[in-house]
């Protein structure tokens, strides 16, 4: 077992993001046996989830004459335009049915704002709207996480960076984790977390 300090995050393993789903990710559902038998060696273990409503701002569709994958101009900065994903109390949004969600301690929504985009288990895309993980791991005593899931190169790369600006050691299992790929962002996102001192394991 895992000394008390450490905890596993698992980011946004939900059926939109597994084969089938409205923004898969290649292989995303390969990681689940791996992610539950992690659940069992940590004392503290998060799970986030995407969660948006359906006028979401990150939807292409919610903007005329757009497609998913176009980026436009949003106050809080540049924003890519995705599928419709990962809408609230929809069978995409939920977990993967394999995945032992019996086991996390703490579930944080994310992306519920119509306004805002949120990668990131701790800030919405604004960078300073939180998410209220940090009070719940700071509280606890936790300064060293072991982050998993989906996708590599968003929600868990924003996850990671943050996390170590906030001041936590960081270790990413890249073999517990699948990249969407857009345009080399998982080549990017590795080489992004290696410059801001985040450990990849395999
Ligand atoms: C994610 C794109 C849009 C992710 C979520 O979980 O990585 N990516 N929403
Ligand atoms: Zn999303």
């Amino acid at each position: 077992m895992r000394p008390a300090n450490e905890a596993l995050i698992v980011i946004d393993v939900q059926n939109d993001f597994c084969p089938g789903g409205a923004l898969a990710v290649p292989d995303g559902d390969a990681i689940v046996p791996r992610i539950n038998a992690l659940l069992g060696e940590f004392q503290t273990r998060v799970f986030t989830q995407d969660w948006h409503p359906a006028d979401h701002a990150s939807f292409a569709a919610n903007h005329d004459g757009r497609n998913p994958h176009e980026v436009i101009d949003m106050p809080y900065g540049p924003q890519i335009l995705w599928p419709v994903h990962c809408v609230q109390d929809t069978p995409g949004a939920a977990f993967h049915p394999d995945l032992d969600v019996a086991k996390a301690d703490h579930i944080v929504r994310k992306g519920f704002r119509p306004e805002i985009d949120s990668y990131s288990a701790f800030f919405e895309n604004d960078h300073e709207t939180p998410t209220g993980l940090d009070d719940h791991l700071s509280a606890r005593g936790i300064d060293k996480l072991t982050m998993v899931g989906l996708a590599m190169d968003f929600c868990v790369l924003y996850s990671a960076l943050d996390a170590v600006r906030l001041g936590y050691g960081v270790t990413v299992l890249e073999g517990a984790c699948r990249g969407i790929d857009l345009n080399g962002s998982l080549e990017d996102a590795r080489a992004t977390m290696l410059d801001a001192t985040i450990v990849l394991e395999p």
